[in-house]
């Protein structure tokens, strides 16, 4: 760790304050994907799931939200639980239930992470501004076909 500080410190000061987070080591969040992609008001048991790359372990927790429904926040666990395949893996899951009164339509997910104390995880985005670690997907309700 101490080596890892001074080699931040020597090259992108900044970062080194914020516990040696340098842009290659910096937390991402890959792959987000509902499976199935299209579900239907009812459906019961589709996975959400997201790739969590993060080398020096700041992420603590990933929640994720609706667009449009942003009071209710979910979260997702690496502890293989709730959908989760294997704890550890670095693969957070949850498994999620439509409600039956949803609408049909797109929706917008969005995932945010967060660091042991509740603070949102900041990395260094399109040039060079720092955000917010987010990564998003867009879930699809059909209504199921006729039987
Ligand atoms: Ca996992």
């Amino acid at each position: 760790m101490r080596s890892c500080v001074a080699v931040a410190a020597a090259v992108f000061v900044v970062y080194a304050a914020q516990g040696c987070a340098t842009q290659a080591r910096q937390p991402k969040l890959n792959n987000a994907m509902l499976a199935p992609e299209t579900v239907y008001p009812g459906y019961e048991g589709a996975l959400l799931t997201v790739e969590l790359r993060d080398p020096d372990g700041i992420v603590d927790r990933i929640d994720w939200v609706v667009e449009g429904y942003e009071d209710q926040v979910f979260t997702l666990n690496d502890e293989g639980e709730r959908g989760d395949a294997a704890a550890g893996d670095g693969v957070w899951s949850m498994r999620v239930d439509v409600p039956f009164n949803t609408p049909k339509g797109a929706y917008r997910v969005t995932l945010r992470a967060y660091d042991s104390e509740g603070r949102p995880i900041i990395v260094r985005g399109p040039d060079d501004g720092r955000v917010p670690l987010t990564t998003s997907l867009t879930a699809v309700v059909e209504y199921p076909p006729e039987q």
